[in-house]
């Protein structure tokens, strides 16, 4: 599979344009799993909360959150357990959160009409500060409080499971004491599903709402654009999804979800995590996770302090966003299809291209060299079907357009999607080599 893409990606560069082959994807109308409306959401750090990036007045950030949402925004990150909680301060400081900061955030969540996942500090802080924040989270915040998460990929700095038990236990009971019927998501292990089982066991009757992980590819000195592409079917995703499914419906707990995800960690690469490949990437990402009954992932960015986050969906000039990126594009390709049931689709004809449904839409990932056209049948019967294109000149280019449109850094998108004919439950598109392409039929 990965040389047949690496030759498929050689070929690319050099390539004149052929004709393209015709290839067959076939929608299965059985469905085991429903994508939600916040399936594609966000993942910040929490320094950016006390920095006030979430304002209800960074009028550019609200706009591209509606364009996406409404979904989950996690606040969390390295720096969720660097960040202090200081119930008297005047706010507006990175390295710390009061109760005006929460204020900002709650405002943002209702201008933007996305909900919180809120992350406290579990590695430098005490149970009864952590309870402290909670009671004025959950207050602030209100109905668009979903969880809290009590630090950020414990698994990084706790070796084993009875010690992260004993920890976790301490800080959910102080948590609960303050606010009643607190819910909680975890255990948000970096890049493993080890935990979950257990986590999933034992606290299942005691408020846990999401059953959590974190999956990258791999540590950014790995970033490849050909491995890239091949990792949602080798590695980690797959394995982890699968483990996470199983813990999770073996414990009846509402949902499981990667609550922080991306590309490359360390921040991703340039050139790699920022480019057309990585929209595709994310596209696959989501449909392995859907097809493993996860409610969604919240792909990591905005600004670290730590290192440059080259993955991240928006990119930002301080506290202000200048654009948006590959995974962005992503995201909002599998937005214009849900929510929905999702279908498994069989894909004939060609190697490196994927396909799923969403409801009565299609999605064809054609990440080969070549241009295809796809005979699709859809799940049930249509008459007409708009096409939207997710395209840019090469798999390494970050001049992406959707429908012919890029998104503005204020959030302008004006798609202009292509109508074509079904018959019964059959259509065809061409799809660009290296594009993605979306059918939402009517
Ligand atoms: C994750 C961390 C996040 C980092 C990311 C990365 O939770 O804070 O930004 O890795 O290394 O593990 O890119």
């Amino acid at each position: 599979m990965r040389a047949v893409v690496a030759a498929l990606l050689i070929a690319l560069s050099a390539a004149p344009a052929h004709a393209a082959s015709e290839i067959t994807v076939r929608v299965d109308p059985a469905s085991k799993s429903e994508v939600g409306r916040d399936f594609a959401g966000f993942s910040y750090e929490k320094d950016r909360v006390g920095a006030r990036m979430f304002n209800a007045r960074n009028a550019g950030l609200v706009r591209l959150f509606r364009l996406l949402g409404p979904s989950l925004l996690r606040i969390g990150g390295n720096l969720v357990d660097m960040t202090t909680w200081n119930p008297d301060g005047p706010g507006g400081r990175a390295e710390e959160v009061t109760p005006a900061d929460v204020r900002e955030l709650a405002l943002f969540a209702k201008a933007t009409g996305w909900k919180v996942v809120y992350g406290i500090n579990l590695k430098t802080n005490t149970p009864e500060k952590a309870a402290d924040e909670a009671e004025v989270a959950a207050r602030t915040l209100g109905g668009d409080l979903v969880a809290f998460e009590i630090g950020n990929e414990p698994n990084v700095y706790v070796k084993t499971w009875p010690e992260y038990e004993a920890l976790f236990t301490k800080f959910a009971d102080a948590i609960r004491t303050r606010v009643p019927g607190a819910k909680f998501d975890g255990p948000g292990q970096a890049n493993s599903s080890s935990w979950a089982e257990d986590f999933a066991r034992t606290q299942k009757d005691r408020g846990v709402n999401i059953l959590s992980t974190h999956v990258y590819i791999a540590k950014n000195t790995e970033a490849d654009i050909t491995k890239m592409l091949a990792s949602n079917s080798s590695g980690r995703l797959p394995t982890i999804s699968a483990a996470m499914q199983k813990a999770w419906s073996a414990n009846g707990i509402p949902q499981w979800r990667v609550t922080e995800a991306n590309n490359y960690f360390h921040g991703g690469a340039d050139g790699v995590s920022n480019v057309q490949a990585a929209a595709l990437w994310s596209l696959d990402y989501m449909s392995g996770v859907a097809a493993r009954q996860g409610a969604g992932i919240n792909f990591h960015g905005g600004t670290s302090t730590q290192f440059p986050l080259h993955y991240s969906p928006i990119r930002y000039d301080g506290l202000n966003p200048v654009g948006v990126q590959a995974v962005y594009y992503g995201e909002l390709l599998w937005k214009l299809a849900g929510p929905g049931a999702y279908h498994a689709a069989s894909v004939t004809g060609a190697d490196a291209v994927t396909a799923w449904g969403i409801g009565n839409n299609a999605f064809v990932n054609n990440k080969s060299a070549g241009a295809v056209t796809a005979t699709i049948t859809l799940p049930a019967k249509a008459r007409h079907a708009r096409v939207y294109v997710l395209t840019a000149p090469k798999l390494d280019s970050k001049e992406i357009t959707l429908a012919g449109s890029a998104v503005g850094k204020d959030g302008k998108f004006v798609p202009r999607p292509k109508t074509v004919k079904v018959t019964g439950t059959t259509t065809r598109v061409d799809v660009p080599a290296g594009s993605a392409v979306l059918v939402v039929s009517r």
